[in-house]
């Protein structure tokens, strides 16, 4: 059965020895199976009844990243904390099984339409196959007006030790670190480690980026400049009630999104960015 949909509150697609779990609330990808193997981390503490954004899988951010000076939206935008549309199956063949999910500014809340009011609508497309997770996300200016935003996918890779983690891709690339105050630094490592709280955004990423160490991937990154690791590590872990304390052994974030400088969309123009995570 390729597509279930007999929970409510979520879509299950099958294809080949793989499959993914995806909620309607924030369309949260929560589950990316291989061979029965899961390759994506969700808190044991996270809330799937809709009462707050999903710590784990792939959150989705937009329209802002962060929080926005003087605006009343929450962190991260309110993609992640709505409830999304399915919108059935774009394709089914022996390769692959794409499904798509859509949100516009008719589907949020009043409140969150206060505090970001422009007409929009957002396109999220899954596709899988046997070894590949291609996720597509869209943004279409609606209205009359160009407005800005910034976007991310919020993936949470799970790990077996986090000591072991390797990020490559990344050398020589500029990045902000948000544990220095935003200090503006160059990648010296050709091979990134994590030994410590790390929430980096690194500006103009290249689009190839690859974590080893055990749960090996490959992420391909379109349309998206930035790339984001982050881990809490112990102070910050205690500190998130839906994140258990030991929980950032088993979790590194490497987050494809366009940050640092965002995308400007003029009216009725549609920008496209995605990822194609492949198990090396
Ligand atoms: O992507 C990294 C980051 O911006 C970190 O600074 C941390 O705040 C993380 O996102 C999680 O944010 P959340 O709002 O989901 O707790």
């Amino acid at each position: 059965m390729p597509v279930q949909r007999s929970d409510p509150s979520k879509a299950v697609i099958t294809h080949a020895n793989s499959s993914v779990e995806v909620y309607y609330y924030g369309c949260t990808l929560t589950s990316w199976k291989v061979d029965g193997t899961e390759k994506l981390f969700l808190s044991k503490h996270a809330k799937l009844d809709g009462t707050k954004a999903i710590r784990g899988g792939i959150p989705l951010v937009f329209p802002q990243f962060g929080t926005l000076d003087g605006s009343a939206l929450p962190q991260h935008g309110f993609a992640r904390n709505s409830l999304w549309e399915w919108k059935g199956v774009v394709t089914e063949n022996a390769e692959q099984l794409t499904v798509a999910f859509g949100l516009t500014h008719e589907n949020i809340s009043d409140e969150m339409r206060k505090a970001w009011p422009n007409e929009f609508a957002l396109t999220y497309e899954v596709t899988l196959t046997a070894s590949t997770l291609k996720t597509t996300f869209a943004v279409t200016n609606t209205s009359q007006t160009a407005w800005h935003f910034t976007s991310l996918l919020h993936t949470y890779f799970h790990v077996p030790s986090v000591s072991d983690v390797r990020i490559t891709g990344l050398h020589n690339i500029s990045y902000k670190d948000k544990t220095q105050n935003n200090a503006v630094m160059s990648e010296a490592s050709p091979i990134i480690a994590i030994n410590g709280e790390v929430d980096r955004v690194y500006m103009g990423a290249p689009d190839i980026i690859k974590i080893t160490g055990g749960s090996d991937v490959s992420i391909r990154k379109w349309g998206f400049e930035d790339v984001v690791v982050w881990n809490p590590w112990i102070e910050k872990a205690e500190k998130m009630s839906d994140f258990g304390n030991e929980e950032y052994k088993n979790m590194v974030c490497v987050e494809v999104g366009s940050v640092a400088g965002g995308v400007q969309l003029n009216a009725s123009e549609t920008w496209k960015g995605g990822q194609t995570l492949s198990v090396v």
